[in-house]
């Protein structure tokens, strides 16, 4: 076998990624067996499907991205801080934007949004888990075993580098051919499956099993915001399903769906991509403001102003989001009638927009206001967000796009957009939660100096590049000769980017002291927060809500709190939980492979691959699972132990 086509030659850097990333598996693997966690690894974590279980590790894989994308977004910014840098060559700043963009969105914000709603969704709505639990792990661990396929590709066989949307002609075989473009394909599809499979979980549970009298007009606005975006999920990714086997197609097989000869059609991969795309920064960006809501209505003490026109506004963003993706290439050529649609459209999801930003303002008005770090998040994220939507308003029209298009105008508007808009929001969600998922909470004064690290940076990283695409910089560009005058604003974003790499280590560092230092809540309800989640015992018990709540308005803990109304009804009784499996884990192990062999054409291993998931498949669906019960005498002592009685 020939094994030149696994190795990436040449940089320092590649081999400094390969010695750390050995480093790193070595470590893990020796320390696992040192402290014997092998067992303890397998029993409580690969097999669980405990949704709060799931939830974390989806939130640890997250941040783990947002180190790989950080660490992606720094080395762009110093390829780029001064004229003819030579940090980076073209081709792996081209490799560097591409999985940059990629990991960002599909490995960090939207598994980290993912992970907040499991934890948080069946707490809500006051369920004892997801519909599917079973189902759950397996998009867990397709979700991670993507992301890990498509992160190896950096040291092995080489990255994608055609830019994250992947354009055709530039992604074929013939312009790009290493293997890095076959990774995109297969390790999108991998974890793609498994978000929609998480699509469809979440919106039966949210449709079925909520909490006796949770009518949908009296779920939190979170549960809300998930419901919808996991519509738009169950709509959007067949479309990037079906795209992405016609690329892989394409590159590995030798058809013409996306070339430019024999009847292909380059322009057809640019309209599926985006219309999977649009609607998937709303993925991210419509939890965010469900998020915001709950943080907005606690930390302001009163109930979410204009409720039923925060619903109506996000279904409109929702259908509106399938309407405009032609907006990402008005330059194509596409005619004057179907710019100006697309314009309209575009501009007309300021709309909706603007009336959920004039219900927060309302809820603050006349709030007592507490600035604790989540609402200061919150309270940025309104103005950040708004200088992006406006800028967005800009972009959509047509003709003025003609000048803004592909310029680094366009790449501060979408992180003005994405990062208040997402990770703002899971930052804010993250400590905001954090207290009912561990039991304390984390330390405010260090949260405080990582917000003001995280939001000056920002703005000091982002706004110079309003400036340097109205000069003429286009996106993707490695590097510029020194008469262009880009140097100033550029080697102010650097500074700015070094700062938010300050602002994120002091917040990892605030959850290591936190851990060891901050004392343990007992109350459950840290906040003195309004939804149900708040109503369990924090950290959870594996079965939520020792006795299932009674709903009787919107806000239920906090009318229980301050008018006496009973959550609970019912006697403690037995509590019926599914049984731990190994097989979602196992699946995905041998998808990882599959993906894998594919991206090296490496056919036999690729079949048996394959047979061995359609066997998993055909085990799973076989699989009888009784569950267990946990008798009440224990539920009730476990109630008494993590409310702090002694038993
Ligand atoms: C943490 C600080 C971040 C910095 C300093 C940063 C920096 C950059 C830069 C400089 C580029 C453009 C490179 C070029 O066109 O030459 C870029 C592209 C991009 N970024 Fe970020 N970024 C950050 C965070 C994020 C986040 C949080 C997201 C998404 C949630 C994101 C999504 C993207 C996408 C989609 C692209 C386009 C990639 C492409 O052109 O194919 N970035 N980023
Ligand atoms: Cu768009």
């Amino acid at each position: 076998m020939d094994l030149e086509k696994f190795k990436v030659h040449g940089e320092p850097l590649i081999y400094g990624a390969m010695i750390s990333i050995a480093l790193a598996t070595i470590g893990i693997l020796v320390g696992l067996t040192y402290f014997k966690k092998w067992g303890y690894l397998w029993r409580e974590w690969l097999t669980t499907v405990d949704h709060k279980k799931i939830g974390i590790m989806y939130i640890l894989a997250a941040l783990l991205m947002l180190f790989r994308g950080g660490v992606d977004a720094l080395m762009m910014r110093l390829q780029t801080a001064a004229p003819e840098m030579k940090f980076l060559d073209a081709q792996h700043y081209n490799e560097v934007f591409t999985t940059h963009g990629l990991i960002m969105i599909l490995f960090m914000a939207m598994p980290f949004i993912i992970g907040l709603m499991n934890v948080i969704i069946p707490l809500q709505i006051g369920a004892r888990d997801v519909a599917f639990p079973r189902l759950n792990a397996v998009s867990f661990w397709l979700f991670f075993m993507g992301a890990m396929l498509l992160n190896i590709s950096f040291v092995v066989g080489g990255s994608p580098d055609a830019g994250w949307s992947a354009y055709f002609p530039l992604a074929s075989i013939e312009f790009s051919p290493t293997v890095g473009n076959n990774y995109y394909s297969l390790a999108l599809q991998i974890s793609g499956i498994g978000t929609l499979i998480t699509g469809v979980n979440f919106i039966v549970t949210i449709l079925k099993m909520r909490a006796p009298g949770m009518t949908l007009m009296k779920m939190p606005m979170f549960t809300w915001s998930v419901l919808i975006t996991n519509i738009i999920i169950v709509f959007a990714f067949p479309v990037l399903t079906v795209a992405l086997a016609l690329m892989m197609f394409d590159r590995l097989f030798g058809s013409q769906f996306f070339t430019m000869a024999n009847g292909g059609m380059d322009m057809l991969w640019a309209n599926l991509f985006w219309v999977w795309g649009h609607p998937e920064v709303y993925i991210v960006i419509l939890p965010a403001f469900g998020i915001y809501s709950e943080i907005i209505a606690t930390f302001s003490k009163k109930n979410l102003y204009g409720y039923k026109s925060m619903v109506f506004s996000m279904v409109i963003i929702s259908l509106l989001s399938f309407l405009v993706w032609a907006h990402h290439f008005y330059t194509m050529g596409q005619g004057v009638m179907v710019n100006s649609f697309f314009s309209i459209t575009t501009m007309a999801i300021a709309v909706p927009t603007g009336v959920k930003i004039f219900n927060w303002l309302f809820t603050l008005r006349k709030g007592r206001i507490t600035f604790t770090t989540p609402m200061l998040y919150t309270l940025a994220f309104i103005p950040i967000f708004t200088i992006g939507g406006v800028t967005g308003v800009m972009l959509a029209m047509a003709s003025a796009d003609y000048q803004y298009h592909n310029t680094m105008f366009l790449v501060a508007h979408f992180h003005y957009v994405l990062i208040p808009g997402a990770v703002f929001a899971v930052i804010a969600g993250f400590h905001y939660w954090f207290p009912k998922v561990f039991g304390f909470r984390l330390n405010e004064r260090l949260g405080k100096h990582a917000f003001w690290w995280i939001i000056i940076s920002f703005n000091v990283t982002f706004f110079p590049m309003f400036f340097l695409g109205l000069m003429g910089m286009t996106r993707r560009m490695y590097t510029y000769s020194e008469e262009t005058g880009f140097g100033p604003l550029n080697m102010l974003s650097f500074v700015g980017a070094l700062g938010l790499a300050i602002g994120f280590v002091i917040l990892v560092y605030n959850i290591y002291w936190s851990t060891r230092y901050m004392p343990r809540d007992t109350t459950g309800d840290p906040w003195d927060a309004r939804t149900l989640e708040w109503a369990t015992p924090s950290p959870i018990p594996a079965y939520n809500f020792a006795i299932v709540p009674k709903v009787k308005s919107l806000d239920p803990f906090w009318e229980s709190k301050q008018k006496n109304v009973p959550l609970y009804e019912d006697k403690i009784t037995k509590i019926h939980l599914p049984n731990n499996t190994g097989k979602p884990f196992i699946l995905g192990v041998i998808f990882f492979f599959l993906g894998f062999f594919l991206v090296f054409s490496m056919w036999i291993p690729a079949v048996v691959a394959g047979i061995g998931v359609l066997i998993m498949l055909g085990a799973m669906s076989f699989d009888r699972d009784e569950g267990f019960y946990v008798s009440a005498k224990e539920v009730e002592a476990t109630e008494k132990k993590l409310r702090g009685e002694t038993v």
